[in-house]
């Protein structure tokens, strides 16, 4: 191929975990099955277009310093074609599954609304005929309400109505396009969504407007016949002071009270759970357990700092204890595993982008087949479950029920006396999972 943009790499393969070529997977192994399922049905890897294919490696302390060979002229639209050549050369060399995007990742804005649709719909016609050919299929779209400046002080939440109206322009047109796409769900990253100071935000009134905004995209996403899951995914700063989708917790007690539970769910970005001082594990089971982990974020923060950087995921542990309650919720589709990750600024051979998502999904692979051999440990399935056996039967059961008043709650502390010493194991069930990693 003479317009390749990723030459001398073939599509990667699986070659197991002996293999000494580091463009291959040593665990992701799409067909094998685990817990009754194959790895690609598990994980619905998909690929951040915006980190992927824009970010240029460019820092608050100096300019961009990846090459991007498919900025070949001077005409942004133009340069919006070749970088879709080239995405989906890299979707295909890669074998991911899926792909998401910002409406601004693929075509940039034009001068005025009108003239953004139309840049925006050519693009989306080019992306349409490249996943009929190559089968790579849309997992969200979202709109970047955070980057023009318009949206400095915020989108749905901005003071001045006006841009809440652009922002509803936008999150038209990235609905129009993710239903022609056949995009399986939808995301709100509410970027700016937050304030910097208290002393000129009205919070409450932002917030009322954030949730007319949803409902509205809501009904439209509806009306053009989108059926797949609205997600919003929680961070708690960056680049506001404080977002209001602070973390999963504060994200489900606004669907709630706005009325959107019934067609919202989280997609959680590891990275975000930690800024807001919570594990990725932690943050995956309070959507989960409430049914509603919609999809998920992989990257990894930094222990030494407390940023976004958004580092390809390669820590084991995390990932374990990520897979555990992935299993626990019988999977995560209709939505993936999207990399919302980006290599380093010194990353500029055109192969660090391959070994970045290798190494990525060759870790949740890894992860995924420890934690079906830990969730099938006997021990470790008697100590977790067994924990809560007293509310099995009897008047642990009544409890749950409902059927026990405070005061019979109290007679029957007072009838068995002291309740035994019962240890929480945690040392034991560490050992557990460090024998299988
Ligand atoms: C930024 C977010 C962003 C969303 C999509 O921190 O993770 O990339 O995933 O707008
Ligand atoms: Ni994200
Ligand atoms: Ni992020």
């Amino acid at each position: 191929m003479s317009n390749e943009y990723f030459p001398g790499i073939d599509t990667i393969k699986y070659e197991g975990p002996d293999t000494d070529n580091h463009l291959a997977f040593c665990y992701y192994d799409e067909n094998k099955e685990v817990a009754g399922k194959t790895m690609k049905d598990h994980f619905r890897f998909a690929i951040a277009y915006w980190h992927s294919f824009c970010g240029d490696g460019s820092d608050p302390f100096g300019i961009g310093t990846h090459n991007f060979p498919w900025d070949k002229t001077s005409d942004p639209v133009e340069n919006a074609k070749y970088r879709l050549d080239a995405a989906f050369e890299f979707f295909t060399k890669l074998g991911t599954p899926y792909y998401c995007f910002h409406d601004r990742d693929l075509a940039p804005e034009g001068d005025s609304i009108e003239e953004s649709e139309k840049i925006l719909q050519s693009l989306v016609s080019k992306a349409k005929e490249y996943q009929e050919d190559t089968g790579v299929k849309l997992l969200w779209g979202t709109a970047n309400l955070f980057t023009h400046p318009r949206y400095m002080n915020g989108a749905a939440t901005n003071p001045d109505f006006e841009v809440v109206c652009h922002a509803a322009a936008q999150v038209k047109a990235a609905l129009d396009a993710t239903v022609e796409l056949g995009g399986e769900n939808y995301v709100f990253w509410g970027g700016r969504e937050g304030y910097m100071k208290l002393l000129n935000t009205l919070m409450k009134k932002e917030q009322d407007h954030l949730g007319e905004f949803l409902r509205k995209a809501r009904d439209y996403g509806r009306s053009i016949g989108f059926e797949g899951n609205f997600l919003i995914e929680p961070k708690p700063m960056e680049p506001t002071k404080h977002q209001y989708d602070f973390d999963s917790a504060t994200v489900i007690g606004f669907l709630q009270e706005q009325d959107l539970i019934d067609d919202f769910k989280l997609n959680i970005e590891a990275n975000h759970a930690t800024l807001a001082s919570h594990s990725f594990a932690h943050d995956l089971t309070v959507a989960a357990e409430r049914g509603l982990l919609g999809s998920i974020d992989a990257n990894r923060g930094d222990n030494q700092n407390g940023w976004d950087t958004d580092y390809f995921p390669t820590n084991l542990y995390d990932a374990v204890e990520a897979m555990i309650v992935l299993l626990e919720n019988g999977g995560i589709e209709p939505g993936g595993f999207n990399f919302d990750a980006k290599i380093r600024r010194n990353s500029t051979d055109p192969e660090d982008l391959f070994h970045a998502h290798i190494g990525g999904m060759d870790t949740f692979a890894r992860g995924l087949i420890i934690a079906d051999k830990i969730m099938n440990d006997a021990d470790f399935k008697k100590i977790r479950y067994g924990r809560y056996a007293s509310f099995d039967e009897g008047n642990g059961k009544k409890f749950e029920n409902g059927e026990l008043s405070l005061e019979e709650l109290r007679n029957l502390a007072a009838k068995s006396g002291e309740p035994k010493t019962i240890s929480g194991k945690q040392e034991l069930l560490e050992n557990i999972v460090n024998r299988y990693i």
